[in-house]
C-alpha cells in the first residue's frame, strides 16, 4: 500500500531553487498506480530483472567487452581506452560526457545482458511497423552511458517527439535536475530545437542573461547504482555524473503521449518547409492511434525484446 512518506520519501536540499517535493521511490510493484500520474519516479527494483545488474562495474566492461571500437566526440578507440581514460578523470577536468553508444550497434553482445524490456515500461509503439522507422532516426533505442565523476549533461532539454524516458544508472551515481512541463516559460526553449533549452552552461547558468530562470521550479534527485528513473513526456532535465557512471537509457511511446508525437512530427516537418507532408503525415498517425490503442487492448506492442532499430 503506498503511503505518502512511503511516496515521497527524498527530500533535496542542493541549491536554492528546487521545489521541495522529493521524487516517489517505488517498487515496480506499484508503478500501475503511479505511472497515470505523469509524475517522475524512481523504480528502485525494475532493472533487478537485467542479469547486468549484477555486474555493470568498469572492470566488466574493460575485460569483456573492452576490444569494441567506440566513437566518442569524433575519436575512435576501444571501449578499454575511454573506460581508462575516465577512471583517470578528476571533477575539474571530468573528460567527455556523456560517451553514449546504441547497443546494438557498437555493443550488441550486451542485448540479453540487458533484456527483457521492463514490463512496465510497455507497451512501446515505437517499433510497430505501422509508424514509419524514419521518423526515430535521430533516437537512439537502448542506449548506453559512460561518465566520470563531473562530467555534465550538455543541455536542459526534454526527450525528443514527447517520448517518455527511462534512464537507468547500473553503477555510480548521477544527479538529475528535472523541471514539470509547466516551467518550459522560464527555460528558454530554443525555436528551432523547441525540446531543448537556448539556455548556455545550464549547469552554472547566468542569471543577469536569463532572468526568467530565478523562477523555474527545479527538483533535484540522485540515482544510485540500479535506480531508474521514470521521466514522463515533456519534463525538461539534465544530468550530471558524481562519480564513475555507467547508465543505461530508452524512451517509450504509448497511448498516453502519442498526441504529441503527432503533434511534434507534424511541427518538425512545418517547420522543415514541409507543410502538405506535415499535413498528410499527420492525419495518418491520428487514424493510427485509435487502431494501435485497440491493437494493445489485445495485447500489442508489448514485446520484451528490443526491436530492431
Ligand atoms: O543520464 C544522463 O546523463 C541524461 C540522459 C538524457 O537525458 C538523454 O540522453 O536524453
Ligand atoms: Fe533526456
Amino acid at each position: 500500500m503506498l503511503t505518502e512518506s512511503s511516496v515521497f520519501g527524498e527530500r533535496d536540499d542542493q541549491g536554492t531553487r528546487d521545489a521541495s517535493v522529493g521524487i516517489a521511490r517505488v517498487s515496480v510493484a506499484d508503478a500501475a498506480a503511479l505511472l497515470p500520474l505523469r509524475t517522475p519516479v524512481v523504480f528502485t527494483d525494475a532493472s533487478d530483472a537485467w542479469p547486468l545488474h549484477r555486474y555493470a562495474t568498469p572492470e566488466y566492461f574493460r575485460r569483456v567487452h573492452g576490444m569494441h571500437r567506440v566513437r566518442v566526440h569524433g575519436q575512435e578507440c576501444t571501449l578499454a581506452a575511454l573506460i581508462e581514460r575516465l577512471e583517470r578523470a578528476t571533477p575539474d577536468d571530468p573528460g567527455p560526457y556523456p560517451c553514449k553508444f546504441e547497443i546494438a550497434k557498437a555493443l550488441r553482445g550486451l542485448l540479453p545482458e540487458v533484456t527483457p524490456r521492463f514490463a512496465c515500461s510497455l507497451p512501446d509503439r515505437q517499433g510497430n511497423p505501422l509508424i514509419p522507422q524514419r521518423l526515430f532516426g535521430a533516437v537512439n533505442n537502448l542506449e548506453i552511458f559512460f561518465g566520470a565523476a563531473g562530467g555534465r549533461f550538455p543541455y536542459l532539454h526534454y526527450d525528443v517527439m514527447h517520448l517518455h524516458a527511462w534512464i537507468v544508472p547500473l553503477y555510480g551515481a548521477k544527479e538529475f535536475t528535472l523541471y514539470a512541463p509547466d516551467q518550459a516559460a522560464f527555460l528558454y526553449p530554443d525555436p528551432d530545437v523547441p525540446w531543448q533549452s537556448s539556455v548556455r552552461n545550464h549547469h552554472d547558468p547566468d542569471f543577469v542573461r536569463y532572468p526568467l530562470l530565478r523562477n523555474a521550479r527545479a527538483q533535484r534527485v540522485v540515482l544510485h547504482a540500479g535506480e531508474t528513473l521514470f521521466l514522463p513526456a515533456g519534463w525538461w532535465h539534465t544530468a550530471r555524473s558524481l562519480t564513475f557512471t555507467i547508465s543505461v537509457a530508452f524512451d517509450q511511446l504509448g497511448a498516453d503521449n502519442w498526441s504529441a508525437f503527432v503533434a511534434d512530427v507534424v511541427a518538425e516537418l512545418n517547420r522543415n518547409g514541409a507543410p502538405a507532408k506535415a499535413r498528410l503525415l499527420g492525419m495518418y498517425l491520428r487514424a493510427l492511434g485509435p487502431l494501435l490503442r485497440a491493437c494493445e487492448f489485445l495485447g500489442g506492442n508489448r514485446s520484451s525484446y528490443w526491436g530492431r532499430r
